[in-house]
């Protein structure tokens, strides 16, 4: 064993390193500087040539710590983020009093995300990449879809029924009319919409291009949705102000201008007066505004959506690394291992 060796080992001995420190005033290895408390132990092995690697070595590790430090932290601060996969018995973050599964760009899970901000409901919202779901996913909904709901351990899908449970669950500001017979035309408005206009909205943006045939028949259901307003003859479907079913159509109307951009279809205000008055109302909404998707995201999206493979985490934040700090770690390390490592 070397000399070196040996006095590594013996320096690890706390009661050798205190009686040494106390009998030595001066550094052991170039005697110079003065050593007086264990405090000092730096610049004894700093002095030592046998030391100087070890106190580097002590750097790296206080390093490593603060990077697992960092990483670990990073990890607490996303802990609620919106992209990580919590899953639904996770416990929720302080103050939110449900979760929901959703997806940056799913008009669906915006029908939901509305409701929920009407109401002012705190939430944990957790977006799926749909192209890796995972299979506890399914038992949340059986068809693999966002948005669902999971409220007092009850999980709830498909976004008319989410919406609707959200509308009784938190009864305030109320988003239905309270008359019966405008609460069914309401419901007929986003049925409507639901069952017709949607498809066609989704088979035109599919083409990719102005296909005249599938304008025509978005043109038919925008249409229809026109003649609703006029025989409604409020500014909304809901009356007065946006209300339950202003908020189950809107999505696809938010919408319609990037679905312009990709295929040109245009949605003339002469054909539909009433309903680009109501697009212009809808945007100076608080709570549309607060759901509002980013469009130049949602154009990439649907761009990939017609190649049938989006990616489905568009927008998300992506983890950082910590550059720098291991720019450090690299320096700190011993020239003479660095040397020998680049030998070989
Ligand atoms: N009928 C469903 C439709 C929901 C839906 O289609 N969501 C899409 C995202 S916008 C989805 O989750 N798709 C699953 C997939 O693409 O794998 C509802 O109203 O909630």
């Amino acid at each position: 064993m070397s000399f070196i060796q040996m006095s590594r080992i013996f320096l690890r001995l706390p009661a050798f390193r205190e009686k040494m420190f106390q009998r030595n005033s001066n550094c052991r290895s170039c005697l110079s500087g003065t050593v007086n408390s264990q405090a000092d132990d730096k610049l004894f092995t700093k002095c030592s040539p046998a030391g100087r690697y070890q106190a580097v070595t002590a750097q790296n590790n206080e390093l490593k710590v603060e990077i697992q430090r960092r990483r670990f932290s990073k990890r607490q601060k996303m802990a609620h983020s919106e992209d990580e996969l919590r899953r639904p018995n996770d416990p929720l973050p302080p103050g939110a009093v449900l979760r929901l599964y959703s997806m940056r760009m799913c008009p669906y899970a915006q029908r939901a995300r509305l409701v929920l901000a009407a109401k002012k409901v705190p939430y944990d919202r957790v977006n799926v990449d749909l192209n890796n779901k995972p299979d506890w996913f399914f038992d949340i909904n059986f068809y693999g879809e966002v948005p669902v709901i999971i409220h007092n351990g009850k999980n709830i899908f498909e976004s008319l029924i989410c919406a609707e449970y959200l509308e009784e669950a938190f009864p305030e500001p109320k988003l239905y009319s309270s008359d019966v017979y405008q609460r069914a035309l309401e419901r007929i408005y986003f049925n409507h919409w639901t069952k017709k206009g949607i498809p066609a909205f989704y088979s035109l943006l599919k083409a990719g291009h102005l296909d005249l045939e599938l304008a025509e028949r978005l043109d038919q259901h925008i249409g229809k949705m026109e003649e609703f307003l006029k025989t409604a003859s409020t500014p909304y479907f809901n009356g007065t102000k946006p209300g339950f079913s202003d908020y189950m159509i809107w999505p696809w109307f938010e919408r319609i201008p990037m679905l312009g951009k990709i295929t040109d279809y245009e949605m003339s205000s002469e054909k539909f007066p009433l309903l680009t008055v109501w697009v212009s109302q809808m945007w100076k909404d608080p709570v549309v505004q607060e759901c509002k998707i980013d469009p130049e995201l949602f154009i990439q999206h649907y761009i990939q959506y017609r190649t049938g493979r989006p990616d489905f985490t568009i927008g998300a934040s992506k983890p950082k690394g910590i550059p720098e700090a291991l720019e450090n770690l690299d320096g700190l390390r011993d020239p003479a291992t660095r040397d020998r490592q680049s030998k070989k």
